[in-house]
C-alpha cells in the first residue's frame, strides 16, 4: 500500500472538511461522481468517438460517453456536445484550432478586468498564436459597455468574439454580443465555465440560442469532476466552404470533434467522462435548482454584508455566485496577497485577484475574489454566509495579529463541524 499518498489524501480531506472554502471556481462533487472517477474506466484507451474508435473493447465506454453527451444536450437544450476536453482551457484551445488560422484576430474580455487566460492572454497559447484584442469594464460602473464592445469589434475586425469570464459578477447580454458578431462577420463563443450551473438551472441568461459555440468547465457551479465541455445549440455548415472529398459541406460538429481529437488531445479520460455524466444527471434534478437558487441568494447576502462593512464590490453587487472585491475601498495598505495569507491562517480559502484598473501586479493585486458555490454545497444558508463575511472582515482587518487569526480559526473549525463532507 502507498501509505504516503494515502496519508496525503486524508490530510487534504481533513483540510477540505475543516476549512471554509470560498474560492469561486471550486466546489465539492458528490460521492457518486468521485466513485465514477475512481473506477476501472481509467484503464481504457478510447481515441475517437462513440462508434468510431481506434481501439477494440470500447463497447462499454461508448455507452458511457454517449450517456454523458445525451445528458449534457438535455441539460442545456443543445444539439451537439463534446465531453472529451480535459479542461476548460483545452476546450477553448480546441475551438480556436477549429475555427481560426494562426494570426487571426480575436476579441475577448481583458484578463485584468476579470477575463480568462485562455481568451488571448499573451502568456497563453491563445495570445501567442492569435492576434488578441480586448474589451473591459468601465471604471465608474465596473460593468461592460456594449457600445464600446461594438466600437472595438469594428476597429479590430475579429474572426472570433469571446464572452465569458473568471471574475465578473454580472450576467452577460449574449443577444447583443451576437448582433455585434454578425455586424463584423465574427463567430461568437461563450465560455460559461463559472456560471454554467446557474445557467443550467435557468437563473441566468441562456447563451445557447445566441452563441455559435459554448465552452465550459464541469467542476465549478456545475459541481462535476474537473474537466471541460463544448456545445452548440444548433450545428451549422462551416462558413469557409470546406468540403469533404465527396464534395459534402463539413458541419461544425465534425470540425470541433476533430479539433479536440486528434487536434489537441489523445485518448479521452472515460472515468472523468463517467463522472461528468453523473454530474449532468444530478444537475437535471429539481434539487439542483434549489441548490443553484441558494448559491445566488448566499452570494447576495454575503455581498451585502461586506458592503455594510465598507468593502467595495466591483459593479456594486452580484447576479451570480461570485464577487470581486477592491480592497482599496477600505484599506490603503492591504494587498490581495496580504488578505489571502491572513485568511488562510484562519482556515478560510479565497484567492487574490486583480481588479479592473489595478495599481498592483498580478502577484500582489488589490483585490480578492469570493464565491459561494462550494459552501452552499456543504449546506450553508444566508445566515451562515453573513457569519463568513464577518470572519473575512475580521481576518483581513487583523492580518498582522496571529493571535486573533488563531481565534477565528478555532471558530471556523467548530462551525464546519455542522457541515460534514463525505461522512462515509
Ligand atoms: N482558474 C479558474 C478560476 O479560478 O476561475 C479558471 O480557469
Amino acid at each position: 500500500m502507498d501509505t504516503q499518498i494515502r496519508e496525503l489524501i486524508i490530510e487534504e480531506l481533513e483540510r477540505q472538511r475543516h476549512g471554509v472554502e470560498l474560492i469561486a471556481s471550486e466546489n465539492f462533487t458528490s460521492q457518486e461522481v468521485l466513485n465514477a472517477m475512481g473506477s476501472c474506466l481509467t484503464n481504457k484507451y478510447a481515441e475517437g468517438y462513440p462508434g468510431k474508435r481506434y481501439y477494440g473493447g470500447c463497447e462499454v465506454v461508448d455507452k458511457v460517453e454517449q450517456l454523458a453527451i445525451d445528458r449534457l444536450c438535455e441539460l442545456f437544450t443543445a444539439e451537439y456536445a463534446n465531453v472529451q476536453p480535459h479542461s476548460g482551457a483545452q476546450a477553448n484551445a480546441a475551438i480556436f484550432l477549429s475555427v481560426l488560422q494562426p494570426g487571426d484576430a480575436i476579441l475577448g474580455f481583458d484578463l485584468s478586468h476579470g477575463g480568462h487566460l485562455s481568451h488571448g492572454s499573451p502568456v497563453n497559447y491563445s495570445g501567442k498564436v492569435y492576434k488578441a484584442h480586448f474589451y473591459g469594464v468601465e471604471e465608474e460602473t465596473g460593468t461592460i459597455d456594449m457600445n464600446k464592445v461594438l466600437i472595438k469589434a469594428l476597429e479590430v475586425r475579429p474572426k472570433l468574439i469571446i464572452c465569458g469570464a473568471s471574475a465578473y459578477s454580472r450576467d452577460w447580454d449574449y443577444k447583443r454580443f451576437r448582433e455585434i458578431a454578425e455586424e463584423v462577420g465574427a463567430l461568437l463563443l461563450a465560455d460559461i465555465a463559472h456560471p454554467a450551473g446557474l445557467i443550467a438551472a435557468g437563473l441566468l441568461n441562456d447563451p445557447i440560442p445566441h452563441c455559435h459555440i459554448v465552452s465550459s468547465t464541469t467542476h465549478k457551479t456545475l459541481r462535476g469532476p474537473r474537466g471541460g465541455i463544448i456545445m452548440m445549440g444548433k450545428d451549422f455548415e462551416n462558413p469557409w466552404g470546406r468540403t469533404t472529398k465527396k464534395g459534402d459541406n463539413i458541419m461544425m460538429s465534425s470540425i470541433l470533434n476533430s479539433g479536440v481529437f486528434p487536434g489537441i488531445q489523445g485518448g479521452p479520460l472515460e472515468h472523468v467522462i463517467a463522472g461528468k455524466a453523473v454530474a449532468f444527471k444530478e444537475a437535471l434534478s429539481s434539487s439542483f435548482k434549489v441548490y443553484a437558487n441558494q448559491v445566488v441568494s448566499n452570494a447576495q447576502a454575503m455581498a451585502n454584508q461586506l458592503v455594510s462593512k465598507g468593502y467595495k464590490i466591483i459593479s456594486g453587487g452580484t447576479d451570480n455566485h461570485l464577487m470581486l472585491i477592491d480592497l482599496r475601498g477600505k484599506f490603503t495598505d492591504v494587498t490581495g496577497k496580504d488578505a489571502e495569507n491572513a485568511l488562510i491562517k484562519a482556515d478560510i480559502t479565497i484567492n487574490k485577484n486583480m481588479v479592473p484598473f489595478d495599481s498592483r501586479s498580478a502577484l500582489l493585486t488589490s483585490g480578492i475574489r469570493i464565491g459561494t458555490a462550494a459552501m452552499t454545497t456543504r449546506g450553508c444558508n444566508e445566515e451562515d454566509f453573513i457569519q463568513m463575511a464577518v470572519w473575512v472582515d475580521e481576518a483581513i482587518s487583523n492580518g498582522g495579529n496571529d493571535q486573533k487569526l488563531k481565534s477565528i480559526k478555532v471558530e471556523v473549525n467548530k462551525f464546519m463541524e455542522r457541515f460534514p463532507l463525505y461522512p462515509s
